[in-house]
């Protein structure tokens, strides 16, 4: 039986953007388990309900349930030790745990303000009310000042891909000669971008770009298929 992911959509059901959701279906590929993708909304909360929370991604494997998508890959490993490895060993995930919290506190705060019209704009009409009070709610500006200055922060993020850029020009991969879970961290905030924006938040002949090309081309080009924009 496939293992089922509720997975964030836009107006079209099968643009799926959200970066988590994209770690786990990342994480899914590579462990090569089979998935049923359900497309969920912002504002279907009963339908995930039963996880106890309000966000995808959420797993259902039989009778468990499991949100959140660093736990879906500690419980991915756990369950499926025969598979490839999501974290080689503990060494590997205790890397990827930072990577997840430089994702999430240093990348995200600068992609969100450049995408959030963006996703407002591929949403559902009725979700959109929803996402418009908590964002702006959360950030204090309405949406379409959240948008401006796009040059500033577009410098602003490709500096804080520093790291990430100087680790690439020397091997294939976050986690190496393969990839792994930090891999599919990253990967996961930049395929956000490319599903709902036409921004350009790369240069072709960034070595993040040539890495990003190597991620969208992985697991039978998982990632290059999915509906979105050729940036
Ligand atoms: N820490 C969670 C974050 C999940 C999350 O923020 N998901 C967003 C979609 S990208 C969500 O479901 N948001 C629902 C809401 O804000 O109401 C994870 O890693 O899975």
């Amino acid at each position: 039986m496939p293992i089922k992911l509720y997975d964030l959509a836009g107006a079209e059901a099968n643009r799926r953007f959200s970066p988590y959701c994209w770690r786990v279906r990342m994480a899914l590929a590579h462990k090569q388990l089979e998935v049923e993708t359900i497309p969920w909304y912002f504002t279907e909360k009963e339908a995930i309900a039963f996880s106890g929370q309000g966000k995808v991604p959420v797993i259902v494997d039989g009778e468990r349930s499991v949100c959140d998508s660093w736990a879906i890959a500690n419980y991915l490993d756990a369950t499926y030790p025969n598979r490839p490895a999501l974290f080689e060993c503990s060494q590997a995930r205790a890397l990827a745990l930072f990577v997840k919290h430089w994702d999430e506190r240093v990348v995200t705060p600068i992609m969100f303000p450049l995408l959030a019209l963006d996703v407002f704009h591929h949403l559902r009409e009725k979700d959109q009310p929803y996402i418009k009070q908590t964002w702006e709610a959360r950030s204090g500006k309405p949406l379409e000042d959240l948008s401006r200055e796009q040059e500033d922060r577009l410098g602003q993020f490709r500096t804080s891909m520093t790291p990430l850029r100087e680790a690439l020009s020397s091997q294939s991969f976050l986690a190496g000669v393969q990839p792994n879970f930090a891999d599919h961290i990253v990967f996961g905030r930049l395929q956000w971008a490319r599903c709902i924006s036409s921004l350009k938040l790369l240069e072709v002949d960034d070595p993040v770009y040539v890495w990003r090309e190597r991620m969208l081309n992985l697991y039978d080009g998982l990632g290059s298929k999915a509906v979105g924009y050729p940036v």
